[in-house]
């Protein structure tokens, strides 16, 4: 069949508009956003103030460390079956249903829309889970309640497809939430909008009548189920919304923007990512004038923000997996790269250090039991936690010259440098602007008593903004973990000369 002229014209224009928006999409989270210069009036855009300053955002702020939990039907096979991996037809553990190619079982989908019948997780212990977050410091937790398969981890009266039609048939929300709010960790649900075997659930925008009114039913089906949540599990803080990149979602900004002031009217303090809703023209995670919609940047997943200024000041957290990618239960770890501890404790500072917070998944195994992996990690983060938990904790950014020897956060008169990189002179250097009023007059190591011998080192070079003060790591102490200097800044009193500049 031969392609006219026209229809290779229309051809070309749509891939290289979709390639425009690949990279749009990109451009989203590999550098800083600049805000859009001309303000549009928008109908559908940011609801929500930048940096709320209500209790439940100023917790967020604060919290640091989080746990996100991937569990449901997908834990079941682990991401393979009968011996056959699915690494190479599924994009990921929790995307298992859609497992595809040659290496996928036959009548797959069939067989995995019936693992409900032997979902039975008899060493599942929501007080065992919550005890080992609370171990590993975590200040809240991510629990999917539904994910894109559309199975209900609680009995919801809203689908057959849940929890109570299995053996195990308890509310495993509700066990979860109790759970980990008893060990004083804020719970955050997970929801996926999209759901692959809901008949009414589109990809893409309705147009026909009979696929808007299809549509509007699963929209319904989607307000009843998160208003249930919030009735069933009020001591939750917020929605962590996942799903909602398929053209039908983004074509209902209306009512997105109407279920996003309904469920924040009936749970006061909700907290709610930018990753639900788009404004009337599709923009998703910032509207069309820039703004945050949301009450934080819920888009660095598997990513951390390169810079500061990246974040223009919102709120943000970063979701990321153990190993390369896979959320839900993978039985086999082997020949993929797993995140070490240190790994995980740098993208941790990293985030604290411009005003994030790092949530670390777990995916439990269709029994209920962690990966061994998982419990390894939780135990050596938790160690660490121990000591230097008061660097990560309730932090901000430092306004400070990029240190190489690892991250900065402060806390009132306190300035934190965890150290990953130790200098071989065991000289930590700190560059201080020259303008700064606070400056650094004691300094010590978390975990250890003894005061470290500071010396101002106003090195003079020509036109340099800062001066500098060395703190002085005993040669004795030699951890095998990162460490953290906890330094204190004062008034500044040392005066730094005023040299004659150099003349070239
Ligand atoms: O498709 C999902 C994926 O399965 C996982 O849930 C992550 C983590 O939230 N979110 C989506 C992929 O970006």
């Amino acid at each position: 069949m031969r392609i006219t002229t026209n229809q290779l014209r229309f051809i070309t224009a749509t891939l290289i508009c979709q390639l425009l928006l690949a990279g749009a999409v990109q451009a989203q989270w590999t550098e800083k956003k600049e805000k859009p210069t001309a303000h549009i009036a928008l109908k559908y855009g940011s609801i929500t103030p930048k940096n709320r300053q209500d209790k439940a955002m100023k917790d967020f702020r604060a919290y640091g460390l989080g746990q996100f939990i991937h569990w449901g039907i997908y834990a079941i096979p682990g991401n393979e079956w009968e011996g056959v991996s699915a690494r190479k037809g599924a994009a990921a553990s929790e995307w298992i249903r859609a497992w595809r190619g040659p290496t996928a079982p036959k009548d797959w989908t069939t067989t995995y829309d019936n693992l409900y019948k032997q979902f039975n997780p008899v060493a599942f212990k929501a007080s065992k889970w919550a005890s080992q977050a609370k171990q590993m410091g975590a200040k809240y937790m991510i629990f999917t309640t539904k994910h894109h398969d559309g199975f209900a981890l609680w009995p919801t009266k809203y689908s057959s497809y849940n929890i109570s039609a299995t053996p195990y048939k308890k509310d495993i929300v509700k066990e979860v939430v109790d759970a980990y709010t008893a060990e004083g960790i804020d719970v955050f649900l997970y929801f996926s909008i999209l759901e692959w075997n809901n008949p009414d659930y589109l990809n893409k925008a309705p147009e026909t009548p009979a696929e808007k009114e299809k549509f509007n039913t699963f929209l319904t089906y989607t307000k009843n189920q998160l208003l249930e949540l919030l009735k069933n599990y009020p001591q939750i803080k917020g929605f962590w919304f996942d799903g909602t990149w398929d053209k039908s979602w983004i074509s209902a900004s209306e009512f997105t923007y109407n279920l996003e002031k309904e469920l924040r009217e009936v749970h006061p303090g909700l907290i709610i990512g930018s990753r639900f809703r788009n404004d009337e023209f599709g923009k998703r995670h910032f509207d069309s004038n820039g703004e945050l919609l949301g009450d934080y940047e819920q888009g660095w997943e598997r990513k951390l923000p390169g810079d500061y200024t990246w974040l223009n000041g919102n709120d943000w957290d970063a979701v990321m997996t153990i190993p390369p990618n896979g959320w839900g239960y993978m039985k086999d770890w082997s020949g993929v790269y797993i995140k070490t501890t240190e790994d995980i404790l740098a993208m941790l500072m990293q985030s604290v250090s411009m005003n994030g917070n790092f949530v670390l998944n777990f995916g439990p195994d269709g029994l209920g039991n962690m990966h061994p992996g998982e419990d390894l990690l939780a135990k050596e983060i938790g160690d660490w936690m121990k000591t230097n938990s008061e660097a990560v904790y309730g932090v901000r950014h430092a306004d400070l010259p990029e240190t190489k020897l690892g991250y900065y956060t402060e806390k009132e008169e306190y300035l934190y440098l965890t150290v990953f990189n130790r200098p071989i002179n065991n000289i930590a250097r700190i560059a201080i602007p020259k303008k700064a009023t606070q400056v650094p007059v004691e300094a010590q190591i978390l975990g250890q008593v003894q005061s470290l011998q500071i010396t101002h080192a106003d090195i003079g070079l020509d036109l340099d903004k800062n001066t500098y003060y060395d703190i002085k790591i005993p040669a004795s102490f030699n951890p095998s973990k990162p460490f953290v200097l906890k330094i204190k800044r004062e008034q500044a009193v040392t005066k730094t000369d005023k040299l004659m500049d150099a003349k070239m």
